[in-house]
């Protein structure tokens, strides 16, 4: 027979035009381009004391912060730093400072333990950490300077001990630049394994924001009038990029929640006119049960943007029934894609009609396939596939591990995002599953591999397989299926224990199963879709 030609590629693009990026200033510059527009507007509210920083004072403190670590710390281009932070000024300050020297930022959450710490410290090589005065114990035994926010301890640098070395110049990045630096490193598991350091890059960054921000018609449209509410974590990249990064290019203003209560949420969005309110499908429930919602006027809220996990068609009308005057929709992003994929066209300053359930349109200046998960080959409209992307804005890479690079992102660049969905008649992405193995509870990913990990360090444990369970509240919770060495015998209790005392709340084992052997294919790969099928009422 004859050799079949591979059929016509489909690529989908977005329905705006495509714009001029700007994408090759460090990331800071690019932030802070348009400061002298809006150098007097709040641009930082701290929520908890109603301080109000505005843009001139933060980028002021942003330059005392660099050269602190310049001066006192010794850091160089390409060194790391991590930031162990709830959301707060300092947070903002120590990123776009270590930007400023040519630094990266590795973000990790406040609650790890010093287990899970340590491991993204040594595989970032961070050169020093900076958190608040509770935190600084899960990391004093690392070997690496620690500086607190808050109180003063004794070992340990305190921030304002970085404000004495005056104004770093932005302009004069020491040991040069280039686009392709790194700038930041969350942790990610992508589609398998374990956390890896994910590379993002100024260049890749500044694509994404200007992806949403910039042009005429920008896809989301922030003005220094918009007030960002700042709840969700800004370790995670969702709210790193589309809150924190987004709202200073535009001029917003953020309005940060160190800790989620949902008084204080309905508080502050009636106090200070909140009129973008960020959030992730577990809050979107939260908001929908709570009857106080009623009692707060919440009439400012124009904008109300969810993702990180799939929001449920009803759950979406019935919080819009109760905010019928705002424009509400979901972005898609993915860590490694630098994040945002698609995002909800309803809030670009000239908006398309959208349907509820969408994830968005792909996002201008990039290019997005859905492939045939068995023959590679893109499919059209309608069918559901592998969800694919492409563009400047996605990651260099995972750090030091060129494997795992290689089998995310393909010879011609496509990242494969380990996300079954498809593109609709008007060019609309919906989501319909998940083929990686990436556990999302309430947005926060959760590895099955470093859970199995843990569990095959039990004494009586002699295989182990980690997957999700679905969960109306949390979206996923982990689940473990569990072997036990002949003659032990394991209790639930025990297992969820033995992991939950070295892991953060969220990658906590909700119920163990004990089975005789776990699936596995002829090379050894767990066969999580068998073991799936086994869930109660899956
Ligand atoms: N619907 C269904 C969604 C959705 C989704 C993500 O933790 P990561 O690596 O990254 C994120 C980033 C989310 C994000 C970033 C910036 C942004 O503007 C935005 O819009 C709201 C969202 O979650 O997890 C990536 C995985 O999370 C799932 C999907 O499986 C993806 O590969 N996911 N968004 N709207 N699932």
């Amino acid at each position: 027979p004859q050799p079949q030609s591979p059929p016509t590629e489909h690529i989908f693009r977005s329905k705006l035009p495509d714009i001029p990026i700007t994408n090759h200033l460090p990331l800071h510059s690019y932030i802070f381009e348009n400061l002298s527009d809006h150098a007097d507007r709040p641009c930082l509210i701290v929520g908890s004391t109603g301080q109000v920083l505005t843009y001139s004072d933060v980028h002021l403190t942003i330059r005392q912060t660099a050269s602190g670590l310049s001066r006192r710390l010794g850091l160089r281009r390409g060194d790391v730093v991590m930031v162990l932070l709830q959301n707060c000024p300092e947070f903002v300050y120590t990123f776009m400072a270590s930007s400023m020297i040519g630094a990266v930022t590795t973000t990790a959450n406040p609650f790890y333990t010093p287990s899970e710490l340590s491991k993204q410290i040594s595989r970032s090589n961070a050169k020093v950490v900076v958190t608040h005065s509770q935190y600084a114990h899960k990391v004093s035994a690392e070997g690496v300077p620690v500086v607190t926010i808050d109180d003063r301890i004794d070992g340990c640098l305190h921030f304002s001990e970085l404000l004495e070395f005056g104004l770093f110049d932005p302009t004069s990045m020491v040991g040069g630049f280039n686009p392709d630096d790194a700038v930041v490193l969350p942790f990610s598991s992508g589609t398998t394994g374990l956390p890896k350091g994910v590379v993002l890059t100024h260049k890749s960054l500044s694509t994404s924001l200007s992806q949403q921000v910039d042009g005429e018609n920008p896809h989301v449209y922030l003005t220094k009038e918009d007030v960002v509410i700042c709840v969700l974590p800004l370790f995670h990249i969702y709210a790193l990029n589309s809150v924190l990064l987004c709202s200073l290019r535009s001029g917003a203003a953020v309005l940060m929640m160190q800790k989620f209560d949902i008084s204080t949420l309905l508080e502050l969005i009636q106090r200070y006119r909140v009129s973008v309110a960020t959030v992730v499908p577990p809050l979107v429930l939260a908001l929908v049960k709570c009857p106080m919602v009623d009692e707060y006027d919440l009439s400012s809220i124009r904008i109300v943007l969810s993702g990180a996990a799939p929001l449920g068609k009803e759950l979406e009308e019935t919080l819009h029934g109760r905010l019928p005057q705002a424009i509400f929709g979901q972005g898609y992003g993915m860590t490694e894609a630098g994040p945002v994929l698609s995002m909800c066209l309803g809030f670009a300053k000239q908006p398309f009609p959208t349907k509820s359930g969408s994830c968005g349109t792909v996002v201008r200046n990039a290019e997005l396939k859905v492939i045939d998960p068995e023959t590679g080959y893109s499919l059209p409209r309608n069918k559901p596939g592998e969800i694919c992307f492409r563009g400047a804005q996605i990651m260099k890479g995972y750090l030091n591990d060129p494997e795992a690079t290689k089998s995310t992102i393909d010879v011609e660049g496509w990242l494969h995002t380990g996300d079954i969905g498809y593109v609709d008649d008007d060019d609309e992405v919906f989501i319909v599953d998940r083929v990686k193995e990436l556990i999302k509870y309430k947005g926060f990913q959760v590895a099955p591999a470093e859970i199995e990990a843990i569990l095959h360090t039990h004494p009586s444990i002699i295989d182990a397989a980690v997957i999700p369970q679905k969960d109306e509240v949390a979206g996923e919770v982990p689940v473990a299926f569990i072997v036990q060495s002949n003659c032990s015998e394991l209790t639930e209790a025990s297992v969820k224990e033995y992991v939950a005392k070295q892991v953060v709340f969220y990658k906590k084992v909700h119920k163990v199963y004990f089975v005789h052997a776990i699936p596995k294919s002829p090379s050894g790969k767990i066969l999580r879709k068998e073991l799936r099928t086994k869930l109660p009422s899956s």
